[in-house]
């Protein structure tokens, strides 16, 4: 019985050696996109009740919350971190609840960055 054989010599392996163009591909890194998470300054919110949300809600201390909310009262706004979507919504509500089931009218909401 006769077999053909189906390896190739290395002289018919044509342009299959090592010589030829680098072409390595990198996919480029994604970044998620972040959201700031923004405050708003209105006429009734107490200014310890502000400074109370940023301890508790944003890691501040009193003396940068205190700060903080100072920026807020007189520039109308102002951003209290930048978080990935999930964290900044979460943030965003857990201030908009804190701030209802105490009855005052405090703004939190978010943008993208
Ligand atoms: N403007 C408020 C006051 O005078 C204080 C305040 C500060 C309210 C920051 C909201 O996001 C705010 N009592």
């Amino acid at each position: 019985m006769q077999r053909r054989n189906h390896m190739m010599s290395d002289k018919d392996d044509q342009g299959q050696d090592d010589t030829g163009v680098v072409t390595k591909t990198r996919a480029k890194t994604q970044r998620p996109p972040l959201y700031k998470v923004l405050i708003l300054n209105d006429d009734y919110t107490p200014m310890e009740f502000v400074v109370h949300v940023l301890e508790r809600f944003f890691g501040l201390s009193h003396a940068q919350a205190f700060e903080l909310m100072l920026t807020v009262h007189k520039k109308g706004l102002a951003v209290v971190g930048v978080f990935s979507f999930e964290v900044a919504e979460t943030k965003v509500a857990q201030v908009m609840d804190f701030a209802r089931r105490h009855q005052h009218p405090l703004q939190c909401t978010m943008e993208k960055e």
